[in-house]
């Protein structure tokens, strides 16, 4: 990100801003966007918050399986107000399989998003990763259904508070067929999402930053402002391809993928 480089506010700040915002999510309620009350705070403090939120569940035995961009689309950007893209990680308590049941109780007000995820075979380490190193690196695309569920109250955010919050990230549905990316045609990769048998949204690859695989190489290339990078066998979805749909209690919802079948589940 070309914002502003640095940090405003201390370890101690920090810490308690990442108790703050995973105690909202794991106990499901929301807050004030974090921003209102430390409005000096930098993209650097954002990630900070992210990191030490995801350094509290690893600390705690959880595993991190994968990671997630999010506002990759200009239907995702113009939904939330927000202008660039963001990260975030995936635990392994957000795993939801194929066809299952997914807790609405367990979650504020969650949305849906039709995404796809890149598995890699080899490492990814920006700066500089293009299009060519992430279909290079990738060993298959698959479906996913991300669940995403803001802890900021009315969902409203700005980026800087929705990085922290580890970008809504709260469930995910993967399943269907996985495919090379070298018999695939990722931009034109049609996606068609039901919401208790209705069409609700469609749209295809290329509404994410006009090809799939570029946002894997922007994870890669943000990461490495961090020094991180994309370890081989790495699980990334790459961001809704349509806007957000929200769910309620009692909605199934099925997914289907040109080519590489369907995805689904249940909010009980
Ligand atoms: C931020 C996360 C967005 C995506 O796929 O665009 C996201 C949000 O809109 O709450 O996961
Ligand atoms: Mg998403």
């Amino acid at each position: 990100m070309a914002e502003v480089k640095g940090k405003s506010l201390s370890k101690s700040q920090v810490e308690e801003l990442a108790i703050h915002l995973e105690n909202a999510e794991l106990e499901a309620y929301e807050v004030t966007k974090i921003t209102d009350d430390f409005p000096n705070m930098t993209y650097e403090d954002a990630f900070d918050i992210q990191w030490e939120i995801r350094r509290r569940k690893e600390a705690r035995g959880n595993k991190i399986v994968g990671m997630k961009m999010g506002l990759t689309s200009w239907a995702k950007m113009a939904q939330m107000g927000v202008e660039h893209p963001c990260y975030g990680f995936l635990a392994d308590y957000f795993t939801v399989p194929d066809g299952g049941e997914i807790k609405h109780d367990e979650l504020i007000h969650p949305k849906i998003e039709a995404e796809l995820a890149f598995v890699l075979k080899d490492e990814l380490k920006g700066p500089g990763i293009h299009i060519g190193d992430v279909l290079r690196a990738t060993d298959f695309v698959m479906p996913a259904v991300e669940v995403i569920d803001s802890r900021y109250k009315d969902f409203k955010f700005d980026l800087k508070s929705v990085i922290a919050d580890n970008s809504s990230s709260s469930r995910f549905v993967t399943g269907g067929r996985m495919a090379d990316p070298a018999d695939l045609d990722l931009k034109t990769l049609g996606v068609v999402m039901e919401i208790n048998g209705e069409v609700v949204q469609t749209g295809a690859g290329a509404a994410v930053l006009g090809h799939p695989a570029a946002s894997v190489a922007m994870l890669a290339n943000m990461l490495a402002e961090r020094g991180e990078s994309l370890k081989a066998g790495s699980f990334i979805m790459i961001g809704a391809i349509t806007a957000a749909v929200q769910v309620n209690k009692g909605d199934n919802f099925t997914v289907h993928y040109q080519g590489l079948g369907s995805i689904g589940g249940k909010f009980v």
